[in-house]
């Protein structure tokens, strides 16, 4: 008896280091709140319009641009209506245009980027008024 007790303490033990050890890891590798918002690209009564228009987002977040109605659509930021330059417009818009609905293209927000207001338009609708923006709180 003394010797499974022993051996019970002695598992307990290591599978309760284990266990913290896993917990650490997998609380570094996956922050805790990061989370995907879906943007529809055209509305579902088919309005030219983002759907939500304005999303709030953490750093560590994705923002997906989904082709909903009144195809083609896409999204660009410019260096003017969002917190940093040129080269961070660039490399979040996505100027391809969607055409089948379904299609979809992501952005995420990062740490290394400046909180604040983006302010986003589909190219062929800007006219039209399809705008929106992500603000990116931290
Ligand atoms: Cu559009």
């Amino acid at each position: 008896m003394k010797l499974v007790a022993r051996v019970v303490r002695r598992f307990g033990i290591t599978f309760l280091a284990m266990a913290l050890v896993v917990g650490s890891l997998l609380a570094v590798a996956a922050p805790a709140h990061a989370s995907n918002v879906e943007v529809k690209m055209g509305s579902d009564a088919g309005l030219l319009v983002f759907e939500p228009a304005t999303v709030t987002v953490q750093p560590g977040d994705s923002v997906t641009w989904v082709n909903n109605k009144m195809a083609p659509h896409n999204v660009i930021f410019d260096a003017s209506g969002i917190p940093g330059d040129k080269d961070l417009a660039t490399k979040i818009s996505h100027d391809a245009l969607t055409f089948a609905p379904g299609e979809s293209y992501s952005t995420t927000f990062t740490e290394d980027m400046p909180a604040g207001t983006y302010n986003y338009y589909c190219a062929p609708h800007r006219g039209a008024g399809m705008v929106g923006k992500v603000i990116l709180e931290k």
